[in-house]
């Protein structure tokens, strides 16, 4: 079966056309068409999903926050408590006398996550909140 295909022009710089033509080469894609229909298939994919509150993903948060803050720490740890069910783990480094740094790792439908880092993110005090989504697969044969 043969797909009804379109002819498209796009225009790109000089490097992202040679990173594309050495992808091209390395990742067995036959030629850029080829290439760019794949990467674009994979970024439409991940916006639908991401577009879906209820979609499942694991979220990994990243900030860094001062801990002598008053009630900063406590208030932080508190929002992992309120949400002990995709609160999975926190890695927790001392980057200098003052900051430390997190790295959370969240699961759950991908409104939610977003709903908790934002908490955390917008908490006075915290800077670079950083949220990084891994859609998941829905289970297969679920729904
Ligand atoms: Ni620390």
């Amino acid at each position: 079966m043969t797909h009804p295909m379109q002819r498209i022009t796009i225009t790109v710089d000089d490097d992202l056309a040679d990173t594309l033509d050495a992808l091209v080469g390395a990742d067995g894609w036959a030629n850029r068409s080829e290439a760019v229909r794949d990467l674009c298939r994979e970024g439409l994919a991940r916006r639908r999903a991401e577009a879906d509150d209820a979609a499942p993903c694991v979220g990994v948060l990243s900030y860094v926050y001062d801990h002598d803050r008053r009630d900063l720490a406590r208030t932080l740890t508190h929002a992992h408590h309120d949400h002990h069910h995709q609160s999975l783990s926190t890695l927790h480094l001392h980057l200098d006398p003052q900051a430390c740094l997190e790295v959370s790792v969240l699961k759950g439908p991908v409104g939610e996550i977003r709903r908790i880092a934002d908490r955390i993110t917008a908490e006075r005090g915290v800077r670079y909140g950083q949220l990084r989504l891994l859609m998941l697969e829905e289970p297969a044969g679920d729904g």
